[in-house]
């Protein structure tokens, strides 16, 4: 299972973004539903951290093994001309401000990677330390980078 989600992580990495849809619409649709993945099995977590959902060590883990490898699949569908074909939410800086949204995609993943060792730790004070700096990660670049409304 790791060895299969190490291949597809570095496989979705190196993908060429422009290549990769046929459509605008594609690329938009492909990482909104990458974001709904993540958003699943993060809020799994997230529950499990904050006693919403009862802590179950392998649960915990197996979702975090499944989010370390989604949250690359984003970054490969915001090619040029994506801004628009099907309803968005993102700002303009993603394409401006290329190198601070390539930060913030950064930031989140080292968190993940360390959600994902918690995660696997087994312990549950670990999974609690970890998950606040990956939900910091999510709101700090949603605020940077997408709107509150959808373009059309
Ligand atoms: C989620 C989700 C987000 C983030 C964010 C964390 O589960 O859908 O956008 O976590 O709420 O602050």
């Amino acid at each position: 299972m790791k060895k299969l989600i190490l291949a597809a992580t570095i496989l979705a990495a190196s993908l060429p973004a422009a290549a990769q849809f046929q459509k605008a619409e594609d690329a938009i649709k492909y990482r909104q539903s990458a974001m709904t993945l993540m958003g699943a099995h993060f809020g799994r977590l997230a529950g499990m951290a904050q006693g919403r959902i009862a802590f179950d060590a392998k649960a915990a883990a197996d979702n975090a093994t499944v989010l370390s490898a989604l949250v690359f699949l984003p970054f490969g569908a915001y090619g040029a001309g994506t801004d628009k074909g099907a309803p968005t939410r993102v700002k303009p800086e993603i394409w401006s401000n290329a190198a601070g949204f390539k930060t913030r995609s950064d930031e989140m993943q080292a968190a993940v990677a360390k959600l994902d060792a918690a995660a696997r730790s087994g312990n549950l004070d670990a999974l609690k330390a970890a998950v606040g700096p990956v939900g910091d990660s999510c709101k700090g670049c949603h605020d940077d980078f997408r709107n509150e409304k959808y373009s059309n």
